[in-house]
């Protein structure tokens, strides 16, 4: 459960949170199957329980299993699967399978299920009291049992060690399995215990050979744990049989590049800084949680900083450590408010302006050049090592991928004026940081390589970017 199958020349996940089933359709068609997106992580597919002021985390409280919610239904969910199969895009589902949702006066889905709550009756799965975990709150973050046998901010705790529990969770990810996903996101993977969601795992389905997966491929998992360190439950009870998100790289990597840490630091980034074993991990700069203060919170940097956003995602894109994946977001000021919508509360689909950003209300950082041109870096110079790390002993910093592709940052507060070793082939390379390669010009700054694979690099602090970055196949 630690490959996320990606097909060839397709690497990295973005988060198109809150997109509808049928804008991320075309979104792979007419630019993640082209720019070399590996997959996507989507929004909950099982029906929420529907929330006044409609906030983003409604759909963190599912009423069944049904594939209704506000970015689309069933069909919808099918086709998207399909056509971004067939663009070469994988499709790995949010699922929240700790709970259902908490208390509410009139409880209705947005598939139209109604629950009684208080009475933890839930009729459109059916689950009924003795189904769940009563009479308690997740407070004590020292303690395991309590982590995992309670309620998780009042929400409905189900008892995965109930085989009929288990049972109605794997045929509602079986289900997804046979359309085509290739994998899922765990949601509060840390409130569960890791031999329950075993059991879950081993019963799982192969991916579905009928949409393209070579037989016996098994579902991509990657289990949401938030571990910092200190507490009672850690990462390392996770990643025996999947894959784990690894919030350390999230946090220290906000750290460094707000000048809260070196970045000559990161020489030894990865296993060196006591993350998990690189094949385990999930890792991303900002997640939905921690970039709007949910989840572990802290400092981290998102789309609002949007330069030493772009640094820090181009290092992580650079960098061979884990299994990288990009957030997408809509914008925000309130921390509770859901994505765009009309007054009915339908989702608004993104607009897409003539140089390709996004409009009506979506960041879309999937499509900012310097985002999506080190995706297509990453697939570059898969498979290769780290090596010639340079640094200025402070914020300047570079390294090569093999020969295949070269980095260079500068987190100080001067320019950035060395020739440095690229490892690449002699000639004239195109930034793709700070322009693209059309037609065969480039219209960013070009780097001459010379025979001896040293270069030039010059970033200076008034740039737009604090990053270059060149690779093979942007040659001039
Ligand atoms: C997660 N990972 O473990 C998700 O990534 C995170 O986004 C979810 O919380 C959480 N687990 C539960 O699935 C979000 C949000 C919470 C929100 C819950 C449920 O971060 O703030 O809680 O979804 O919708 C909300 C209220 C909270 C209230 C709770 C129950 O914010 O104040 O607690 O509903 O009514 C009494
Ligand atoms: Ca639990």
């Amino acid at each position: 459960h630690k490959d996320p199958h990606f097909s060839d020349n397709h690497g990295t996940i973005v988060h198109l949170f809150e997109w509808k089933w049928s804008d991320i359709a075309d979104e792979c068609e007419r630019f993640l199957g082209p720019m070399g997106y590996g997959g996507i992580q989507t929004s909950p597919v099982q029906e929420n329980v529907v929330i006044g002021s409609r906030p983003w985390w409604e759909r963190y409280q599912p009423i069944s299993y049904k594939w209704v919610t506000r970015s689309g239904d069933a069909e919808a969910f099918k086709d998207m699967v399909r056509r971004c199969n067939k663009d070469g895009v994988r499709i790995y589902v949010d699922a929240v399978i700790n709970h259902m949702s908490t208390n509410q006066k009139l409880a209705v889905g947005t598939g139209g299920s109604t629950a009684d709550t208080s009475a933890f009756q839930f009729y459109a799965v059916p689950y009924g009291p003795g189904d769940f975990n009563r009479g308690c709150s997740v407070t004590n973050y020292n303690n395991a049992e309590n982590i995992r046998n309670c309620e998780l901010s009042g929400l409905h705790d189900l008892n995965q060690g109930k085989n009929y529990v288990r049972e109605k969770i794997i045929d509602f990810m079986n289900g997804l399995i046979d359309v085509g996903v290739a994998g899922f996101r765990i949601d509060a993977a840390k409130h569960m215990w890791p031999n329950d969601l075993e059991i879950i795992y081993n019963k799982l389905h192969n991916l579905s050979t009928k949409h393209g997966f070579k037989s016996g491929q098994r579902p991509y998992i990657y289990q949401e744990v938030i571990d910092n360190g200190g507490e009672a439950v850690s990462s390392k009870e996770y990643n025996r049989n999947a894959a784990v998100t690894e919030f350390k790289h999230s946090n220290k990597l906000s750290n460094a590049f707000q000048g809260r840490d070196a970045l000559k630091w990161l020489i030894n980034w990865g296993e060196g800084w006591g993350f998990l074993p690189s094949g385990d991990a999930l890792v991303f700069v900002d997640n939905h949680d921690n970039q709007r203060g949910h989840g572990s919170g802290g400092s981290i940097l998102t789309h609002k900083k949007s330069k030493l956003y772009k640094m820090a995602t181009a290092f992580m894109l650079a960098h061979p450590y884990g299994v990288t994946q990009v957030m997408s977001s809509f914008h925000f000021d309130n921390s509770d408010a859901g994505p765009p919508a009309d007054s009915s509360g339908n989702i608004i689909s993104p607009g897409i302006n003539a140089d390709g950003t996004c409009s009506n209300g979506w960041v879309c950082e999937h499509r900012w050049r310097q985002i999506y041109n080190m995706v297509r870096f990453r697939n570059v110079v898969k498979g290769t090592a780290l090596n010639d790390w340079w640094d200025n002993k402070s914020n300047q910093i570079a390294f090569c991928r093999g020969g295949s592709g070269f980095i260079a940052v500068n987190g100080d507060s001067w320019d950035l004026k060395q020739t440095l070793q690229t490892c690449l082939p002699a000639g004239t390379y195109c930034d793709v940081i700070s322009g693209n390669l059309v037609n065969g010009k480039c219209s960013g700054k070009s780097v001459t390589v010379g025979r001896d694979g040293k270069a030039y690099i010059e970033i200076l602090k008034s740039e737009y970017d604090g990053v270059l970055a060149i690779h093979k196949q942007a040659k001039v």
